[in-house]
């Protein structure tokens, strides 16, 4: 395992919202843009320094409607320094064409997943030729992918892509393990670590989430191994057993904690603006 990726602090990244779960049976998930940009000041006052966002629409149904995506961008970017990174994942759903189109919305970053996957009973599309025009697209614009990798297989397919498209706008690599999806890798030490071992050399830094029970778990291991962290409620629901996450900053404010007792405290906007290679597209 890379040493020299360790970080000597950790970057907490939070997805408030994802498309999975519906506002009716969680009342505490973000899903308004006043909710979005008042978690995302919470968030970044607790210690996290970028947001993956997934929107929803005025039905606070899952949506990729540009106006939406960049009235979402566009007003977290105004509240906060947060990195701003919008899912291209989107819902299981959502025709691959129309995912690309999220671009238009001129995030800092995007999400790039890295193969298909069992996503639950249903199956989460990334077939090749969608990553690299993604890929490429990203490269175009100038926007900073973050490699989510679900499988080990999507670890060599990261390879691939490297190959075939060089490397992101920058020139830093990071990507985010996602485990504990049911079908997908499983939210063990055993399988974050065989994942990061598999790494290509031009990864720059990693970080991991563990779905559901998962989640804590998967804190622990990724920072004892070097890497950073993914926390929020587009992953997990419960804070601890019996009780409900009541607010996104609760589990941001966790993984801040658990860092710095572990001596990587949370990493600035700044610095991990820096670590990531983002273009600077703030207007204040
Ligand atoms: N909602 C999942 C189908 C991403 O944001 O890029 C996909 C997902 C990954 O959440
Ligand atoms: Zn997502």
């Amino acid at each position: 395992m890379s040493t020299a990726r360790t970080a000597a602090s950790t970057l907490i990244t939070v997805a408030p919202t994802g498309a999975e779960t519906a506002k009716v049976d969680v009342p505490a998930l973000p899903t308004t843009p006043e909710e979005l940009v008042e978690t995302a000041v919470a968030c970044e006052r607790a210690g996290a320094a970028l947001i993956h966002i997934h929107v929803r629409g005025r039905d606070h149904q899952p949506t990729l409607d540009p106006v939406l995506l960049k009235e979402a961008v566009d007003g977290v970017r105004e509240a906060t320094d947060l990195v701003v990174q919008l899912s291209t994942g989107g819902a299981i759903t959502d025709p691959l064409e129309q995912r690309l189109t999220v671009l238009d919305a001129d995030p800092d970053s995007c999400s790039l997943t890295c193969g298909t996957t069992n996503f639950g009973d249903g199956v989460f599309l990334n077939p090749w030729g969608f990553m690299v025009d993604l890929y490429r697209l990203a490269q175009e614009r100038e926007v900073v992918p973050e490699f989510e990798l679900f499988e080990l297989g999507h670890v060599h397919a990261l390879r691939r892509l490297i190959d075939e498209c060089g490397l992101p706008h920058g020139g830093k690599v990071h990507v985010d393990f996602v485990t504990g999806v049911p079908g997908s890798m499983p939210g063990t030490a055993q399988a974050l670590l065989a994942g990061v071992a598999m790494l290509p050399p031009e990864v720059t830094s990693w970080s991991a989430t563990g779905i559901g029970r998962a989640h804590l778990p998967i804190a622990a291991a990724s920072l004892a191994a070097g890497g950073h962290l993914r926390v929020g409620m587009e992953d997990n629901l419960m804070f601890a057993k019996g009780q409900p996450v009541g607010h996104n900053s609760e589990l941001v404010a966790r993984a801040a904690q658990l860092a710095t007792l572990l001596q990587r405290p949370p990493m600035s906007t700044a610095e991990a603006r820096a670590a990531l290679a983002i273009k600077d597209r703030r207007t204040r």
